[in-house]
């Protein structure tokens, strides 16, 4: 296929409720998507770079700015060449900014997949037709507070519960989730890094809990301490964060640092990427699951495909659209009996509602040859 244009959408998508993590609290999900324009035929991607640089090193405007300046241009010059399958190896000698990749491949794999009329989940290899889906319950101002969303999120049928933590907020609230609602609670949580490896003996009083997984409690760059603070504590250690590729996936599972692994495609580079790294737990016997940048439907939509694979055997944070949004930018995904429909359609199954994306954008550029 030959790529014509790209156009960089801006939006602020409202949230439904405050999201704090041990990095921020947002209202707001500001986001660029990836709207790529092809011989072929047309696709779309949400880039997963929140507005600041807090999760990774990636922020949306400097996204938008490294697509611009050095990663489309790369494309445009593949002429007839282009190929979802080509984007990465095109894009190697550019270091780090997987999000703005991932969102440029993803893009144009939709493109390519509608034109073939390929879904994203036969593409990727999913053998499941609906997958189970988690919640992650942000950082609250009170317990009371905390109990009505869980209460909720448990009414609306959610199979587990993921809770936010940071140094003030852990012990506390995850005694008090488990001993309400019960032992059979499929219970997690994540730190976003907020621990240190002065912190291990806090991190070992969760053990009473029995919680499937601690997700990344430490430094993302401290592989090692995970491994050694998984060897000190009975919990699972998850990494998100840490892991940017199979490589690194590789070595942390080797290292005994991924007890469990969180796949989030906008942060490894995308889905080609996602299945390297389902591969490589698969092979080691690591469970994975389905993480998330708090994506509309156009970014839901294919995250779904990729958790419909065999070695996803954790629901992930693969939530319903109401989870997050009033109005989501796409026909909205609904949880029945606790489960999500995975698309069938061409490329990623979902459209954006012209008039909705309207709503929502803040601007757009075209970038073209
Ligand atoms: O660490 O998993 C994370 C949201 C934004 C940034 C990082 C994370 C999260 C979540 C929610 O936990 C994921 C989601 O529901 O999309
Ligand atoms: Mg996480």
């Amino acid at each position: 296929m030959k790529l014509e244009a790209v156009e960089l959408i801006r939006l602020d998508v409202p949230l439904k409720s405050a999201f704090r993590t041990s990095f921020s609290s947002v209202n707001l999900h500001q986001v660029v998507w990836v709207h790529a324009i092809t011989d072929v035929g047309e696709g779309w991607a949400e880039c997963g770079a929140n507005e600041r640089p807090d999760y990774s090193s990636e922020f949306h405007n400097g996204a938008a700015t490294v697509l611009k300046s050095f990663l489309l241009p790369d494309l445009f010059a593949l002429r007839h060449d282009l190929t979802a399958e080509s984007v990465a190896p095109t894009l190697e000698w550019a270091k780090g900014h997987r999000m703005a990749k991932a969102a440029i491949e993803t893009a144009l794999l939709d493109a390519q997949l509608r034109a073939s009329n390929t879904s994203f989940a036969s593409y990727l290899g999913a053998t499941k037709d609906k997958v189970p889906a988690g919640v992650s319950v942000g950082i609250m101002d009170s317990l009371p507070e905390l109990m009505k969303f869980v209460e909720g999120y448990l009414a609306d049928g959610y199979l587990r519960i993921k809770l936010k933590i940071e140094p003030g907020w852990d012990y506390e609230p995850v005694k008090l989730v488990r001993e309400t609602f019960g032992p059979d609670l499929l219970l997690q949580v994540d730190a976003n890094t907020a621990y240190t490896r002065n912190d291990f003996d806090l991190l070992k009083r969760l053990d009473e809990f029995n919680l499937l997984l601690v997700e990344q409690p430490i430094n993302e760059e401290d592989v090692l301490g995970h491994a050694k603070l998984a060897d000190y504590i009975d919990t699972p250690v998850c990494l998100d964060e840490s892991i940017i590729s199979a490589d690194i996936a590789r070595d942390a599972i080797e290292l005994g640092a991924a007890e469990i692994i969180n796949i989030k495609p906008s942060r490894v580079g995308g889905y080609i990427e996602s299945v390297k790294i389902h591969n490589v737990s698969q092979a080691a016997g690591i469970p994975v699951w389905c993480g998330g940048m708090l994506e509309t439907g156009i970014g839901r939509a294919a995250n779904l495909a990729l958790a419909a694979l065999p070695n996803f055997t954790l629901p992930g944070d693969t939530s319903a659209s109401a989870r997050y949004f009033e109005t989501d930018t796409t026909e909205p995904f609904v949880l029945v009996d606790g489960h999500i429909s995975v698309p069938t359609g061409p490329g990623i199954g979902v459209d954006p509602i012209p008039e909705i994306v309207d709503r929502f954008t803040v601007s757009r550029e075209i970038v073209r040859h």
